[in-house]
């Protein structure tokens, strides 16, 4: 049995737990309080050194970190990995471009406003995680407008990685009316088999996005 340590509301926990959702298998959650510091305890970062979440544990102990290797493990063997070596490599592609261009705005930009307190000096970062964020929008949506899924004719892991925060991207104040494509696609995502919604956030963040300008 897997054990999935994570945050409810973090785009990054729910990729595997979506994944483990509609491969139908059997998991454990573990509820981790991260934005209260609970991935720096000393029991935590005994499990992850790195202190964040998602961590996974497999039956026997053994630990993973990093979402999107999760994804390339539960995917072995399955249909959300293309068996094709070219096209196993443009899913990857695409979960590095996911960690690199685009989780460390969209999905940054969504803890600002949720996560801080309206008078944050962080919130002084918000403008230029919007310009950088926008940009990787439009490289999905560039893709997107040529093909319905990202590594082509099959939904697969390079979906749900890009789902995950893409799919609450107005938490962060994007305006996705100009991206036709990626409404489209959200669409579809949603509509998949056994597809699992992230659970909304905590009232208390969900005001603080209300009221974030
Ligand atoms: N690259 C990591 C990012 C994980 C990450 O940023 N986790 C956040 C929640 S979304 C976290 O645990 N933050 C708490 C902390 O840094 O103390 C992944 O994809 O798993």
């Amino acid at each position: 049995m897997i054990t999935l340590h994570g945050y409810t509301a973090s785009g990054n926990c729910h990729k595997p737990r979506l994944l483990l959702e509609q491969l139908g298998r059997a998991y454990r959650w573990v509820d981790v309080d991260s934005p209260n510091g609970a991935t720096r305890t000393p029991a935590f970062l005994a499990l992850n050194p790195n202190g964040k979440v998602p961590v996974l544990v497999r039956g026997d102990g053994a630990v993973l970190t990093e979402s999107n290797a999760m994804l390339v493990w539960l995917a072995e063997g399955s249909p959300f990995l293309p068996a094709d070596a070219w096209q196993r490599a443009q899913a990857l592609s695409w979960l590095f471009f996911e960690q690199y261009s685009h989780e460390p705005y969209v999905a940054v930009a969504r803890f600002i406003r949720g996560w801080t307190p309206l008078d944050a000096p962080r919130r002084a970062e918000l403008p230029a995680l919007l310009e950088r964020g926008h940009q990787a929008l439009a490289v999905m949506e560039r893709h997107l407008s040529r093909t319905p899924w990202f590594t082509g004719e099959a939904y697969g892991i390079a979906d749900i990685a890009l789902f995950a925060y893409t799919g609450v991207a107005h938490h962060g104040g994007f305006d996705l009316s100009a991206y036709p494509a990626i409404g489209d696609w959200l669409a579809r995502v949603r509509a998949t088999p056994g597809f699992r919604a992230m659970p909304d956030p905590a009232p208390a963040n969900a005001a603080l996005i209300e009221a974030s300008p």
